[in-house]
């Protein structure tokens, strides 16, 4: 449990995967969620491969503490629209990048979900691996004000970051 977290004693995010090959991406949501000292769970689930482990997980998500589902997969990306059809939690979806079409076939997949369930799909690849996790961070700094520092603080170095003029390289 962070320090300064007022939510519950379990993680309250699930990071989910497709594929062992997702972690390249994936662990870019860890790596914020670390940043913000936010307790998760990383765990492989493949809508195809271990159906029955998906269904498991999703239907017993919000029992088992979860309050938001970060889901990344590649090519034909069921995953984040399954545990999205399974759960109430609120689903962010990672398109990984594939190498035959270059996470276009992943962003569509998460992207088109039909009207009645939603599945907030990030960009593809990083950039959607880190900001699932800052939205999942902003979503639970709601009633957790320990955590809405550190999300603002994060904010403020990143701004902090930014150099006023360009570096000339070559
Ligand atoms: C999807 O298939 C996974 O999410 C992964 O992005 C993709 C390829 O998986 P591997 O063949 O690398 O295990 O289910």
């Amino acid at each position: 449990m962070a320090e300064g977290s007022t939510l519950t004693a379990s993680p309250p995010v699930a990071v989910i995967m497709g594929s062992q090959s997702d972690w390249a991406t994936m662990r870019h949501a860890a790596e914020t969620l670390d940043a913000l000292a936010i307790p998760y769970d990383a765990r492989i689930v493949s809508a195809h491969r271990t159906p029955d482990r998906l269904f498991a997980f999703a239907k017993g998500a919000r029992e088992a503490g979860f309050r938001v589902v970060i889901a990344g997969a590649g090519g034909a990306a069921h995953l984040p629209g399954m545990v999205a059809a399974l759960t109430p939690l609120p689903v962010f979806g990672v398109p990984v990048e594939s190498k035959a079409l270059s996470g276009q076939d992943s962003l569509l997949s998460i992207v088109q979900m039909p009207a009645g369930i939603p599945v907030g799909t990030l960009a593809i690849g990083r950039a959607g691996a880190v900001n699932a996790a800052l939205l999942a961070a902003a979503v639970l700094a709601l009633h957790d004000p320990g955590l809405a520092g550190r999300l603002d603080a994060w904010r403020t170095r990143q701004t902090e970051a930014v150099a006023d003029q360009p570096e000339r390289t070559a």
